[in-house]
């Protein structure tokens, strides 16, 4: 291996670059350096920013950022949105300019696309974090596409999540039928400028009164993030809740889990490559068309394909 791996534990932002490119292409190489890197990683607080297209997660993303190096923290920001303006330089708000941040040494941000070459959602999201994070910055803020089962997924690997809300969309509703309010440690309500903020917050409140007993609920704050309003509150929320996950034992609970997740996530491509690969066009074109006709099920087809690699 080269120097790289050195000049990036002295913290040279073009050897950081370099790095994440390898990695994001799923090279040898890039897992070459990953392996040496890992070992580095661990120390940053990573925040997951979800929620619907449009309520504001790059605003808030930015604007978090923003609050964080007004505390004096470093920040990588690793946005999975096509539609991030993250990598145009454009405005997120009255007071955050993308341009400033880009400008910044103690900010790296690199926008990825959701889905990775091997198909899924892409391990490599993880490992992106992972690299930000043995880089050195305080915290990884990893902004995502609200897209159901993605915000599980993504869920699983911050240990901050923040779900964003906006005011009289239904969203909230909609939010809680699907289950997503349970992986939420932070409930923003965003867009707080529009009318209806206050009464979200109700809602919400209501909702999150039927939680168990026991079990922490989680904090609501309410942001204008495009005029850098409610970031100290919310700042405080992600610090309480790392406190908390520290006292009562859940860090190491939750690393445990997170581990887990990748490893499976990992092995899971792995198999599916194998997969791709070891079977012929022809063959896989035949079981798909008896499926199709219906002389064969979907199990059946695709345990003849893992039975071909994996025996
Ligand atoms: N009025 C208002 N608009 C906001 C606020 N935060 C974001 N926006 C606007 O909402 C739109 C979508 O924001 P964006 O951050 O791209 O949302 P994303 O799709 O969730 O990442 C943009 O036009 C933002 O300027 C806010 O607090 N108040
Ligand atoms: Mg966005």
């Amino acid at each position: 291996m080269d120097d790289l791996v050195e000049r990036f534990l002295n913290g040279e932002r073009r050897a950081l670059a370099r790095v994440i490119s390898r990695v994001e292409n799923e090279t040898p190489e890039g897992r070459e350096y990953l392996r040496a890197l890992f070992p580095h990683s661990g120390k940053a607080h990573t925040i997951g920013i979800t929620g619907g297209a449009g309520s504001g997660k790059s605003t808030l993303t930015g604007a978090l950022a923003a609050e964080y190096r007004r505390r004096g923290h470093t920040v990588g920001i690793v946005a999975v949105d096509p539609s991030s303006p993250f990598s145009h330089g454009a405005i997120l708000g009255d007071r955050i300019r993308m341009q400033d941040l880009a400008l910044d040494p103690g900010v790296y941000v690199r926008s990825m696309a959701s889905r990775g070459a091997l198909g899924g959602l892409a391990p490599t999201i993880d490992d992106v974090v992972s690299v930000m994070d043995a880089f050195g910055f305080d915290y990884v803020l990893i902004e995502t596409v609200g897209a159901g089962q993605d915000e599980v997924e993504v869920a699983g690997t911050a240990l901050t999540t923040i779900l964003v809300n906006n005011p009289g969309t239904g969203d909230d509703i909609q939010a809680l039928k699907a289950g997503i309010i349970e992986i939420a440690d932070i409930l923003v309500v965003n867009k707080a400028d529009h009318p209806g903020a206050d009464i979200l917050v109700s809602q919400l409140q209501a909702l999150l009164s039927l939680a168990p007993a026991g079990s922490r609920r989680p904090v609501i704050v309410k942001t204008t993030a495009i005029k850098g309003e409610g970031l100290d509150k919310l700042a405080d929320a992600v610090a309480e809740h790392r406190q908390y996950l520290e006292s009562s034992g859940q860090l190491a609970e939750q690393r445990s889990q997170d581990a887990r997740h990748q490893v499976l996530a990992i092995a899971r491509a792995i198999l599916l490559e194998r997969i791709r690969r070891g079977t012929p066009e022809e063959q896989l074109a035949a079981l798909v068309d008896q499926v199709a006709n219906r002389q064969l099920d979907p199990h059946t087809a695709a345990e003849a394909l893992a039975a071909a690699v994996t025996a």
